[in-house]
């Protein structure tokens, strides 16, 4: 394939008819931004996102010709502001994007700015050639097969009109070669299967993937669940939506998780997905995780009551935060990392010691995991505890490249557990139904916060572990995250897995000054800043045995940021 081809292909009326609309807006909407497909897809002010739509979509096109199959747009700002929108694509077998193709698309991106067409064809396909000559591939049959997803924003419909739109007018490829299904309001996990299922099922039309979904994971949820003798802890599971999208597919799911009778209670709050002003407002798996206490919407009855178990999902559902009080109202955090060291924990219990012996069993986690948890990691599980840059994808490489089976959680509760064929083979030789019905709740593909939900609930379970006494298994770090508005993010550069700055030059040695000034003999000051992937802002992070060290450091850091950043 060449860009001959493509251009072959090209409807460039309808092609310049729409580029010359962006750029009539151009002034007003994107004045001067240096666009990036980060962390997360491209990911800012909605009223910004025409440049980045327009070249998401031309990627998903390109990607679609060259792999010659599915591919995912998923349009979500996750657990950012109502007013904030992005976009992801996502792979045929439910992955991101490569990150050599990441490039491509912030190339585009950043290409529309020329204000005439001539020269965006141009380097577009400048930009085409570039790509198909790092990835040359013959192909006589093509063909463009979109799958679309999307949130509860009220800008996500206008943007998946304009995609739906875009790709039936795009090319000159025969109708039949053009596939475009929009499957609407979804979680991005669920968009996620919905791309595998396609592909791996050569499926062409829409179905109610949704519904295969909840089978593939709730069925065995509910299968363990009646297994559960008697419930020892905990009997009611609170779960905040955030009111986003994971209460519209919670509700769904509600009615036939009480037909089965089940012993533990579910019950939803915070599901108010028609108003798209109160999207992870006071409430969510961010919210909860940041300010470490509860969201909105638990009455002080419910909060006290320690029958109740508590967790938050974050606006496009990928993300899960356990919570409970203590009885003496402590408040409780159960987040990713604790999450990734239960999972550990239940490997480590339920399979035999020859299976263990017999492989690659360990966690990755980001610099923003807590110490404590990576120490208990080391010391006490006695597995390998690896560091990944942020972003569940970078986890997820690491992950399968690492181990047989490789547990992945960012502290803000986003990860999942990824097996390959050697775990497989192993476990086929044991008779361990039950073990094996619970590695299907997972949903390998991407972290998902209702699968996690799942996993969680029926460990501690099995376990009959107390949450509290889940929250004990090691004492975290007092610790603080915060945001810091600086004139450009983009000159904020790392290295060591995040944990060290490279520029602005100067700053890591100021912060290496501030960290040690304050240490006590533990030596467990830490404190890293990164730019956000997803906001428009820089993001310091630290912790200290001491929790007065906290208020000195970060404020010492943001006058060293200030500093830094006014020269
Ligand atoms: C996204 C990513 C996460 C990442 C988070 C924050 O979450 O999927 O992996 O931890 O953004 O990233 P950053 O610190 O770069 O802004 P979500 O749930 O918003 O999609």
């Amino acid at each position: 394939m060449s860009s001959a081809y493509i251009e072959s292909i090209l409807n460039k009326q309808y092609l310049q008819k729409t580029f010359n609309e962006l750029a009539s807006q151009r002034p007003r909407k994107s004045n001067a931004i240096n666009f990036t497909y980060g962390t997360s897809g491209f990911r800012m002010d909605s009223s910004k996102l025409d440049i980045p739509l327009f070249a998401t979509a031309l990627i998903t096109f390109l990607r679609s010709l060259y792999c010659n199959k599915f591919i995912g747009i998923m349009i979500t700002a996750s657990h950012n502001p109502p007013q904030d929108n992005g976009f992801k694509t996502i792979e045929p077998k439910g992955e991101m994007l490569p990150h050599s193709w990441e490039s491509y698309v912030t190339s585009i991106a950043n290409s529309v700015y020329e204000n005439e067409y001539s020269k965006f064809e141009t380097n577009m396909l400048d930009i085409i050639d570039t790509i198909f000559k790092a990835y040359p591939l013959e192909k006589k049959d093509t063909s463009l097969r979109i799958i679309l997803g999307r949130d509860t924003r009220s800008s996500s419909l206008p943007f998946a009109n304009f995609l739906n739109d875009f790709f039936t007018n795009l090319t000159t490829l025969k109708t039949e070669n053009v596939i475009v299904l929009d499957y609407g309001i979804v979680t991005t996990p669920q968009l996620h299967f919905i791309v595998r299922k396609h592909t791996a099922d050569n499926i062409f039309e829409q179905m109610d993937l949704t519904k295969e979904y909840f089978d593939a994971f709730f069925i065995p949820f509910i299968k363990l669940l009646s297994k559960v003798a008697k419930l020892q802890s905990f009997n009611t599971l609170l779960i905040d939506c955030a009111n986003g999208v994971g209460a519209l597919q919670l509700e769904k799911l509600l009615p036939l998780y009480e037909k089965h009778s089940p012993q533990l209670k579910l019950e939803l709050i915070n599901t108010n997905y028609q108003d798209c002003s109160k999207l992870n407002v006071e409430c969510g798996a961010d919210f909860v995780k940041t300010n470490q206490k509860l969201p909105g919407g638990i009455s002080e009855e419910v909060a006290n009551n320690p029958n109740f178990l508590f967790c938050s999902l974050d606006g496009d559902s990928d993300r899960i935060i356990f919570y409970c009080l203590t009885a003496d109202k402590k408040f409780c955090l159960l987040d990713g990392d604790k999450m990734a060291t239960l999972i550990g924990e239940f490997f480590i219990e339920k399979l035999p010691a020859p299976l263990l012996e017999s492989i690659k069993l360990g966690i990755v986690q980001t610099a923003y995991a807590n110490g404590s948890s990576t120490a208990y990691i080391k010391d006490v599980l006695k597995l390998d505890a690896r560091c990944a840059k942020t972003g569940v994808k970078n986890l997820h490489h690491d992950a399968v490249e690492n181990f047989d089976v490789g547990i992945y959680f960012e502290a803000n509760g986003h990860g999942t557990v990824i097996f390959n064929d050697k775990f497989m083979q192993a476990l086929s030789k044991y008779k361990l139904e039950e073990f094996e019905m619970f590695i299907s709740l997972i949903n390998q593909a991407v972290g998902d916060a209702i699968t996690d939900l799942f996993i969680v609930v029926i460990i501690l379970l099995l376990l009959e572990l107390d949450p509290r006494d889940w929250f004990k298994k090691y004492a975290d770090l007092p610790n603080t995250l915060i945001k810091c508005v600086v004139p450009d993010r983009s000159e904020f550069e790392t290295f060591d897995y995040e944990r060290q700055l490279s520029k602005p030059i100067g700053l890591q040695e100021m912060i290496d000054e501030i960290v040690n000034e304050t240490n006590n003999s533990d030596k467990k000051n830490r404190c890293f800043v990164r730019a956000s992937g997803t906001e428009d802002v820089v993001r310091i992070y630290c912790e200290s045995s001491k929790q007065e060290n906290l208020t000195i450091i970060t404020t010492k850091v943001l006058e060293a940021i200030k500093q830094i950043t006014n020269k």
